[in-house]
Order: C-alpha cells, then structure tokens, then sequence
C-alpha cells in the first residue's frame, strides 16, 4: 500500500529512490500519430478489437446502437483498416465481446441488445465474414458482457448485466457455443459495463460490475 505523507524518514528515502529510479532510464517515447476515422453506423455504443479473419491481426467490432448493427472493421496489419462490413442484429446493441465460444480457434463477437444477446461466428477460415447470429435469451436490457471462462472448464462463459433488473447473470458455455443460464447475482442499481480478471491471484475470473445509478463498483470474487 503506497504510504500518505510522505514526512517520515522512510517516506522520504522510498520517494528519493522512486526519482532515482526515473532518472536511470531514459523516458519512452510516447506520441500518437495523427488520427484516421474509419465509417460505423449510427451511435457506436461499444467496440472490442481482436482477430476475426484469422490473419494474426487485430480487428475491429463496434456494436451500433442506433443503427442495430455491428461493423466489423478487419486490420491490414500496418495500422490501417478495410471498409465497414456491417451485420443485422437485435434492438439497440450497446455492448460488445470478442472471443472464441464455439471451439473452432476462430473469434467470435457476442454482443448485448435489448432483449438479447448473441454470438455470431465467422463463417468461414479466413473470410472474416460472420456467421449467421445465434440468440441466446438473457434478462432485459443487458447493457455490459464479459467473455471469461467464469467455471475453470476452459470454455468461455458469458458474464452479462441487466440495467433494469439490477443483476450480472452468467451463462457457461459447453464448449461450442451454447450457453445456459448458471448464476444470477445481484448488483446495485442499473449495473452497465462488467469486467472479468483474477483479481485475488487464484487463478479463476472475477467479476467487476460497474453500477451507472449507484455510483459504485460491484466486486464479486469467485469461491
Ligand atoms: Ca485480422
Ligand atoms: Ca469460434
Ligand atoms: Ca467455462
């Protein structure tokens, strides 16, 4: 825990050998070069990046909430992106997952919308094109996903909110893609993003849940 105050001789040793630390090395460089916007839909909600034709480099899916749609942007591998390919799904999507569900070592990208959420697949090695999408029921208005594997089968599961029901429920995945309702847990009022991570070092996935009417953070520490 970093020490408050700083006045103590130790506070004051660990503060002049954290500067020193600094001063060895040369600071990185960091800049960013000048922006390049890419076309999506209307009110891109949330986006996640990662392979999905398989050509080793990251990719682009951004779930539009206005126009009900994903664009899938597929990376070239300098920097640069290929033109939208925009995919139907359900009412107003707001968030978005990448990963392998269905064990094919292909990503796929599982979003949540209203009523719903989906995985939809690449179709085919290579094309980066998606699959017909696949419902799987969850409660209303799952605003935040998190693709984790949540039950230490090594199959990924589903970690999804519910803004109105003021819950994040969990769907374990049987290792093809298909998911059924396993956990409800309750959060504070209207929970929106989750997150899964090892947050206690045990090697099994957490599950953080932030509360958008609470001002707060839900923790939940897997037993
Ligand atoms: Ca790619
Ligand atoms: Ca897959
Ligand atoms: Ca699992």
């Amino acid at each position: 825990m970093d020490r408050v105050g700083g006045g103590t001789h130790d506070g004051l040793q660990g503060e002049t050998r954290r500067r020193e630390g600094r001063k060895e090395r040369p600071p990185a460089p960091f800049a960013f070069k000048a922006k390049v916007d890419y076309p999506t839909g209307e009110m891109p909600r949330a986006l996640a990046a990662g392979d999905l034709d398989g050509d080793g480099f990251a990719d682009l899916a951004v779930a539009n909430q206005k126009s009900n749609s994903v664009s899938v942007l597929l990376g070239k591998g300098n920097g640069k992106f290929g033109e939208k390919k925009d995919y139907v799904v359900g009412s107003w999507p707001q968030a978005i997952a990448i990963g392998d569900v269905d064990g094919d070592r292909q990503n796929d990208v599982v979003t949540g919308e209203l009523r719903l959420e989906l995985p939809l697949r690449p179709a085919q090695q290579g094309g980066g094109e998606l699959a017909e999408k696949n419902d799987v029921a969850t409660a209303d208005q799952p605003a935040g996903v998190a693709l984790a594997d949540l039950n230490g089968d090594g199959f990924l599961d589903v970690a999804v909110t519910s803004s109105i029901r003021n819950t994040v429920s969990v769907f374990v995945n049987d290792g093809k893609g298909r998911f059924t309702a396993s956990l409800k847990l309750d959060t504070e009022k209207m929970p929106s993003m989750v997150a899964a991570a090892d947050l206690d070092g045990d090697d099994s996935a957490d599950l953080a849940v932030a509360n958008f009417a609470a001002a707060s953070v839900s923790v939940m520490m897997h037993k």
